[in-house]
C-alpha cells in the first residue's frame, strides 16, 4: 500500500520495545504513559494513528502532546487530541492500542493498512498533525520519532515545541476553526496569551484584589509559560503581584519533586520550598499545567486547601448569579459535573444551596467533558484540580445578543462574554482556571478564607491497595458501586452503614496496577477507620 515501505523503514529507526510475555501497551486515561525509554517506538506509532485520524476526519488537524504530567522526570507520555481540542474518541483508543502492540515492523504496516481499510480511510487524502511537548529531556527523542511517522505518511506537521498541555489543545482547536465564524483564536502561542490577557482585563473591570499570589509551577512547563503570559498583561491592569515559584526547568530531576498540584492534593500540605508565609494566597499547577489547587497557611488552623471541588462550586455560584442578573436563568441550563471523589459536602452545597443539578461520571476528563457538553453552561472539575467551564454556542450567542434593559444586566452579560473567552473551552487549564478564580475573588471581594467558609468538607481518606488482580473488580453507577466480584459490594455496604454520614467506594486505578479506596464520614477518625475496613475487604477479594 501507499506508505508501507516508508512506515517499515521509519519503524526500524524507532523500534518498539517488546514487553514481557503477557504484558502489552495500553492507551489509558492519559494516553500511553510510562518510563520514557519505552516510548520511542510507541510515539512513532501514535504518529501513524494521528495521521489516520486526520484523514478519517476530512483532513482536520489532530494534536499530539508529549508529556507525563505530574509523573517523575524519568517518565514520559504521549496522547492524541481530537479536532475540537478534546480527548481522542474512545473507540480510537482501541486502534491506538492495536497499532502500538504490533509485534514487528511488517506487522505494523499490516495493522495500519487494515485500520485504513476497515475504517474506510483514504490514505492519499491530506493529513495534518500539530504537536508539542513539555520540558522533559526525553521529549526530544520522542518528537523525532513522531516527526518521522508524519513524514512516512506524508502528513503535514506543525511543531509548536515546548507547550503546556492545554496550550496544545488550544492550538488544535484554533487551527481547525481558523477563518470560520467560530474561530477560536490566533494559531500561535502568542495568540493564546493575547486571548487570555485581553479576556482577563475585560473580566476584571478594574477591580482590585488584596495581597500577592504565589504560584508553584512544579518545576514544569507551566513556569516559563506563566512568566511569558505575564508580559502580555499591561502592568497597571494586573491588580495584584504574581510571584512565580518552583519554575526551574533547567534541572530535570526537580520536575514535580515536592511541589505541584498533585503533591499538594495527595499529601494535603503545602510544598516545603519556598515555605509559604501565613495568610498569603497560594496555588499550585501540576507538571503540564492542566491542574490547579489553591491553599494558604492559616495562622490558627494551619494548612487549608481549596481543591477542584471548591473551584467548581466557586465558579458555579458566580456564574449562576451572573446568569440570573443577565436575565437568562430561564433560557440557559447550568449544570455541574463531578466524579465519585467529589467531597459530599460540595455536592450538597451545589444541589441544595446553589440549586443546580449535579451529575456524577466515572473518573477521567473525557467522561466529565462529554457530560458537561450537554448543558448550556457545564462546570466540570475533578477533585484533583482538573476541570473547566464549557459554554454552548447558544449561551455565547445569548451573552452577545441579549439587549440589556439596565446597567446591571449589561454588566452581567459583558462579564459572562468575557469569561467565555477567558476559560479554556477545550480542556482543564491551570493558567486559565487560575485567572478565573482571581476574577471571581476580585468580584466577590473574597479572601481564600471567605471562599473556604462556603461549606465544610467532610473528612475523607483515599488509600491505595495493592491486589493480585485488579481486573476482577468492575464498577457500576459512575464507579460508586462494585458489580464484581459479586458479594464484595454487600460487604462494603454493611461497613458503611456503621458510620455517620458515611460513603465509600473502591475502583481499579486506570493509571497504575492498584485499587483505590475512598471513604468519607462525619469525623476524621471514622473516615480513617472506614477506609481501612473497606481496604481490607478489597484486599481479601483481590487475591
Ligand atoms: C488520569 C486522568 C485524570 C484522573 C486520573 C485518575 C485525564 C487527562 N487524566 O490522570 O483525570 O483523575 O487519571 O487516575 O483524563 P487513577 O485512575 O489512577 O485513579
Ligand atoms: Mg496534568
Amino acid at each position: 500500500m501507499v506508505h508501507d515501505d516508508k512506515i517499515i523503514a521509519g519503524s526500524a529507526k524507532h523500534p518498539i520495545v517488546v514487553l514481557d510475555k503477557g504484558q502489552h501497551y495500553k492507551y489509558g486515561t492519559a494516553g500511553f504513559r510510562m518510563k520514557a525509554d519505552l516510548l520511542e517506538g510507541v510515539t512513532y506509532r501514535v504518529g501513524l494513528l494521528a495521521s489516520l485520524r486526520s484523514r478519517k476526519l476530512n483532513s482536520q488537524a489532530i494534536g499530539v502532546m508529549i508529556t507525563a504530567s505530574h509523573n517523575p522526570a524519568i517518565d514520559n507520555g504521549v496522547k492524541i487530541v481530537d479536532p475540537q481540542g478534546d480527548m481522542l474518541e474512545q473507540e480510537w483508543e482501541r486502534y491506538a492500542t492495536q497499532l502500538v502492540n504490533a509485534p514487528s515492523d511488517a506487522e505494523l504496516a499490516k495493522v495500519y493498512n487494515t485500520l485504513a481499510t476497515d475504517l474506510r480511510i483514504d490514505i492519499s487524502a491530506p493529513a495534518k498533525v500539530v504537536y508539542g511537548r513539555d520540558t522533559r529531556p526525553s521529549g526530544h527523542t520522542l518528537v523525532t520519532a513522531l516527526a518521522s511517522a508524519l513524514e512516512a505518511t506524508e502528513t503535514e506537521a506543525a511543531d509548536f515545541k515546548i507547550l503546556t498541555t492545554p496550550q496544545l489543545h488550544y492550538l488544535v482547536r484554533a487551527t481547525n476553526s481558523e477563518g470560520t465564524p467560530l474561530a477560536y483564536g490566533e494559531v500561535s502561542e502568542a495568540g493564546y496569551y493575547n486571548k487570555l490577557s485581553e479576556a482577563f482585563v475585560r473580566c476584571m473591570k478594574g477591580k482590585k484584589i488584596e495581597g500577592p499570589l504565589i504560584v508553584d509551577c512544579a518545576n514544569g512547563v507551566g513556569g516559563p509559560k506563566l512568566n511569558e503570559f505575564l508580559k502580555y498583561i499591561p502592568q497597571e491592569k494586573l491588580p495584584f503581584e504574581v510571584k512565580v515559584v518552583n519554575d526551574d526547568i533547567l534541572r530535570p530531576e526537580v520536575l514535580n519533586l515536592d511541589s505541584g498540584a498533585d503533591f499538594v492534593k495527595t499529601k494535603q500540605r503545602a510544598p516545603p520550598h519556598p515555605k509559604p508565609q501565613p495568610g498569603v494566597r497560594c496555588c499550585s499547577f501540576d507538571g503540564d499545567a492542566d491542574r490547579l489547587i489553591y491553599y494558604w497557611i492559616d495562622p490558627e488552623v494551619g494548612f487549608v486547601m481549596l481543591d477542584g471541588d471548591r473551584i467548581s462550586s466557586l465558579a458555579a455560584s458566580f456564574i449562576g448569579d451572573l446568569v440570573e442578573s443577565a436575565g437568562l436563568k430561564e433560557e440557559l441550563r447550568i449544570g455541574v459535573v463531578q466524579t465519585a471523589y467529589a467531597n459530599g459536602a460540595s455536592t450538597n452545597y451545589i444541589r441544595h444551596h446553589l440549586k443546580l443539578p449535579v451529575i456524577c461520571t466515572p473518573t477521567g476528563v473525557k467522561h466529565l467533558h462529554h457530560v458537561a457538553q450537554g448543558f448550556d453552561i457545564g462546570v466540570y472539575f475533578e477533585a484533583n484540580g482538573h476541570g473547566t467551564v464549557l459554554f454552548s454556542p447558544d449561551a455565547v450567542t445569548a451573552f452577545k445578543k441579549t439587549d440589556p434593559q439596565s446597567p446591571a444586566q449589561k454588566d452581567a452579560l459583558d462579564t459572562l462574554a468575557a469569561l467565555s473567552d477567558l476559560i479554556n473551552q477545550t480542556v482543564g487549564d491551570a493558567l486559565s482556571d487560575m485567572l478565573m478564580v482571581e476574577v471571581i475573588l476580585a468580584h466577590k471581594a473574597w479572601s481564600l478564607r471567605d471562599w473556604s467558609m462556603t461549606y465544610s468538607d467532610l473528612p475523607n481518606r483515599l488509600v491505595r491497595v495493592e491486589v493480585n488482580n485488579k481486573d476482577v473488580f468492575r464498577t457500576t453507577d459512575a464507579e460508586r458501586r462494585l458489580s464484581h466480584p459479586e458479594g464484595c459490594q454487600a460487604e462494603i455496604d454493611s461497613e458503611v452503614k456503621k458510620f455517620k454520614d458515611a460513603r465509600s467506594f473502591a475502583r481499579a486505578s486506570g493509571t497504575e496496577n492498584a485499587m483505590r479506596v475512598y471513604a468519607e464520614a462525619a469525623s476524621r477518625s471514622e473516615a480513617n477507620e472506614l477506609a481501612d475496613r473497606v481496604a481490607g475487604i478489597v484486599s481479601r477479594w483481590g487475591v
